[in-house]
């Protein structure tokens, strides 16, 4: 029998980088804590860089009743990042990576009575990732920490914290069959191994034919079987299992069990406002409560091993996973070792998972580092690490928009993916489409997606000119509309995933209203919003359950004499009314858009197939200041009246590419541009040495560059002066 303690009262806390013996006697006296624990569950949120990084103690005793059993090994499911275990003083392990598993035995250590002492380290180094990306590196004892007692003989425990059993099924399609192979580890003579109700006695391994083979066929038919290995010692280990089969094409995108199957969805982190990445099960099972309301059918679980509770979650609700570690934004030359081991763990650990379809390498990795030969083998050795563990799923990786499409690290992985934010950070929303259309063009035999897209969004900002950069709930669903229309015109892109699904912890941001947080999620920090964004997906993919939303709900002081008001729906016909009357009813899909006047108070309600949704808004004189972000940026929006312009001559609203293509116009933006660029000389140098951020550049507009610059209101009129005095 194997017998597991979760070990979640009697441990106290110090925050505190001493020696493991003073650990001891000072953390008796410290904070009484329960796990999980984080101790950046609030100043890991609150922005400004200051959060706690350094050495925490956690020391808890043993009991007698604890420590019974042949052999017992302690298993931390969550430490981050850097970990020693202390058992009476003596150091036991030392584990490098904060999202993966691993246990330590402590049968030998034990004495009459028992203390443990673990170290947990989230300060910065050069070897353990991550150590520069836009999320909180909260610090902590984070997931379960378990005590598990077994017989003299049991499953192996130690080995990259692995289950001690493996299970690859092969699915024959025209057959409708499923070979099952099981492979255990254990150091018994022999092991019982059952599948689908058939038992085998062999000395490791297994294989079983399931016939008339019930498919893990995604959100409608997450079908999962088990495997069971039991010794005579009594010791047992189980998982469950998925058969399925995975495919990617160039041209036609995903396909689930031979058919097309467009993955669509979004990312996650792992954490929530005030507790941080110290999540309950409830937690986790809320956050797939709110995936399965969007009706998305996949998730990038960004940027590393998450909790295995989340990716049971995930198998039973067929939703297909991106999996990764966290080697991100630098590649570190110390740091090799430590990739190749965290991705070890997250293969080992999640092998079993049948909603894992690919294996992420890296993410935005050449965003702060040079595509160099010590970085290129590291790719190459972490995916042929992924193909000797993993011969059944694909590799891929999110690379940042500057990296070229020509880098040869793009022919690393099996299939590839970008991060793009053309109409949030900068340049507009149409250079995504144009910028996938040249990639699969150019090369037309790989497979490509979109890892990450977003804009932020504060849901007290309003505005009906919405604009990048203003973080209104406006401008996020906006852009979200043109990127669900670029992403249904391109069938070939194997998954996308919007970033992200919540808003999460950024500690080092400070911007848009608010501390600490990105704010490109979806749905808030706390979970209580969902903002309008979060609908429009909802009125594309969720296909279950008819609703009506109406957007703008927040936004209820207008001072326009028509207003308009957006409607999103997975109805084909959507009826709006004003005050109770019937003011315009359309026939559509996902978006409806109605031109209301204004006068005062209004009563606006939306009905679609016996849903209804309804709102208050008002018409005021003055606009509503409580609404505007940052009030001097929003003013710009309103420089320039479109009528204003002469279409004939050049101007601001220029691309710099069309500006350039003529001599006289093209001289006076180059002769700004360099002097602007011996002031900012580093910037400078960025752009010049790269193609692919020149090309990008020749596509924003003159007028999105000079405002992303920094440029003042009266230089920006005067070069637009200057414009309209020259002839297209
Ligand atoms: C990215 C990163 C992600 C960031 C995101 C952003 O490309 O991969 O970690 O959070 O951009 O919001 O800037």
């Amino acid at each position: 029998m194997r017998k597991i303690t979760t070990l979640t009262d009697g441990w106290h806390f110090l925050k505190s980088a001493v020696s493991a013996e003073e650990a001891y006697k000072a953390a008796m006296r410290g904070e009484a804590v329960t796990l999980p624990h984080t101790w950046n569950a609030v100043d890991g949120q609150d922005g400004g860089n200051d959060y706690h990084r350094g050495i925490c103690w956690y020391v808890r005793e043993l009991s007698k009743n604890e420590t019974t059993g042949d052999r017992l090994f302690l298993e931390l499911n969550g430490a981050a990042h850097t970990c020693e275990v202390y058992l009476n003083g003596e150091k036991l392990c030392h584990h490098e990576g904060g999202y993966s598993a691993f246990r330590v035995e402590l049968t030998e250590k034990l004495g009459e009575k028992n203390t443990l002492a673990i170290s947990v380290d989230n300060s910065s180094n050069d070897r353990v990732y991550p150590q520069k990306a836009d999320f909180t590196f909260y610090g902590g004892l984070y997931r379960t920490v378990n005590l598990i007692a077994v017989p003299a003989e049991h499953f192996e425990l130690l080995k990259d914290g692995t289950p001690g059993i493996k299970v690859t099924p092969v699915v024959d399609l025209e057959k409708k069959t499923a070979t099952v192979t099981v492979e255990t580890w254990h150091n018994a003579p022999s092991v019982d191994i059952t599948v689908n109700g058939e038992t085998k006695t062999t000395e490791r391994c297994a294989q079983f034919i399931i016939e008339n083979v019930h498919l893990w066929d995604g959100v409608d038919d997450p079908w999962l079987y088990m495997a069971t290995a039991k010794l005579s010692s009594g010791d047992e280990v189980s998982c469950r299992f998925g058969c399925r089969v995975f495919s990617c094409d160039p041209n036609k995108g995903f396909f689930l069990n031979g058919r097309s199957y467009p993955l669509r969805g979004v990312s996650r982190h792992q954490d929530l406002k005030g507790k941080g990445n110290a999540l309950s099960y409830e937690d986790h099972a809320a956050d797939m409560a709110i995936i399965r309301e969007l009706g998305a059918n996949t998730l990038r679980l960004a940027h590393y091993q998450h909790a295995q509770e989340f990716y049971d979650l995930c198998d039973e609700n067929g939703i297909i996973v991106w999996a990764e570690i966290p080697y991100i934004t630098m590649h570190m030359t110390n740091g090799r070792e430590n990739t190749l081991n965290q991705m070890r763990e997250l293969i080992t650990q999640c092998y079993h998972h049948p909603c894992i379809a690919v294996w992420g390498l890296s993410n935005e990795i050449t965003a702060a580092s040079a595509v160099n030969e010590d970085l290129l083998e590291n790719h190459r050795l972490l995916n042929e690490l992924c193909h000797r563990l993993d011969p059944t799923r694909l590799t891929t990786m999110a690379n940042v928009f500057m990296l070229e499409i020509e880098s040869p690290i793009l022919e690393i992985p099996d299939i590839n993916s970008y991060n793009l934010y053309f109409g949030w950070y900068l340049g507009e929303l149409e250079q995504t489409d144009e910028f996938f259309d040249e990639y699969h063009a150019k090369y037309p035999g790989r497979v490509i997606g979109f890892s990450e897209y977003g804009a932020d969004a504060n849901p007290a900002f309003h505005s009906s000119r919405p604009e990048k950069g203003d973080y209104t709930e406006e401008y996020q669903a906006l852009y979200h509309e043109h990127m669900l229309c670029m992403i249904e015109a391109r069938p070939y892109l194997w998954a996308t995933h919007v970033w992200n699904l919540f808003d999460f912890a950024a500690d080092g941001r400070d911007e848009g209203g608010k501390h600490g947080e990105n704010q490109k999620g979806l749905v808030t920090f706390d979970r209580t919003l969902r903002k309008d964004a979060f609908y429009l997906y909802k009125a594309a993919w969720n296909r279950k359950e008819s609703f009506v939303h109406l957007c703008g709900k927040r936004y209820i002081n207008r001072c326009e004499a028509e207003t308009e008001i957006k409607v999103y729906s997975n109805a084909t016909e959507v009826r709006l009314y004003m005050d109770d009357t019937l003011i315009g009813e359309q026939q559509g899909e996902t978006i409806f858009r109605f031109a209301v006047p204004l006068m005062g108070e209004h009563l606006i309600r939306a009905e679609a197939e016996g849903c209804s949704d309804t709102m208050i808004i008002r018409r005021v004189n003055e606009p509503d200041e409580n609404y505007i972000f940052n009030k001097a940026a929003a003013s710009v929006t309103n420089w320039f009246d479109a009528d204003e312009i002469d279409p004939s001559c050049f101007s601001i609203n220029d691309t710099l590419g069309e500006i350039r293509s003529h001599p006289q116009a093209g001289a006076i933006v180059d002769a700004m541009m360099a002097k602007g660029a011996s002031e900012r000389g580093d910037v400078a140098d960025a752009v010049k040495d790269n193609p692919a951020l020149q090309r990008m550049m020749g596509r924003m507009t003159m007028l999105s560059l000079l405002k992303q610059g920094g440029a003042d209101e009266e230089s920006i009129k005067q070069l637009n002066r200057v414009l309209q005095g020259i002839k297209k």
